[in-house]
């Protein structure tokens, strides 16, 4: 009968994940060379989509820059060490960074329905630090 149950929530586990999320990211506090890190510096999603940041080392978050996000998309801002989704429901692109971190490169962009018409006013963001370099070389890949 034990053996049961753990088979049963074992595959109920897999069936029902604890979030539903189009693309996830780790908060993290090292990966590879890096310190302070998002897993992914820039995603790609659909209008619509979700993007879970996961808390893996605590201390994190996720607040878009002001000036950063497309007109009519909502000011964000999630609590440290908490995992976090947030649904995009206005196509351009979105820069955050961890309130922390910020200048020292823990930063990342999303491109919301392929729409990249607020380009200009993204390049205008002031980057800090270690976080100039990184926000430059993403840009130019967009
Ligand atoms: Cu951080």
């Amino acid at each position: 009968m034990y053996k049961l149950i753990l088979k049963i929530s074992f595959i109920l586990f897999f069936i029902y994940p604890a979030h539903s999320a189009d693309v996830s990211i780790d908060m993290l506090n090292k990966l590879d060379r890096e310190i302070n890190v998002y897993s992914k510096k820039l995603v790609n999603v659909d209008v619509g989509d979700t993007i879970f940041w996961k808390s893996v080392n605590p201390g994190h978050n996720v607040e878009f820059i002001k000036g950063g996000i497309p007109e009519g998309a909502e000011k964000f801002k999630s609590s440290y060490s908490k995992d976090v989704s947030y649904t995009f429901k206005v196509p351009g692109i979105y820069a955050y960074w961890c309130t922390p971190h910020k200048s020292i490169g823990m930063i990342g962009f999303v491109v919301v329905g392929n729409d990249k018409s607020n380009l200009d006013s993204i390049k205008k963001i002031k980057f800090f630090g270690k976080s100039k370099k990184i926000a430059e070389k993403l840009l130019s890949s967009l």
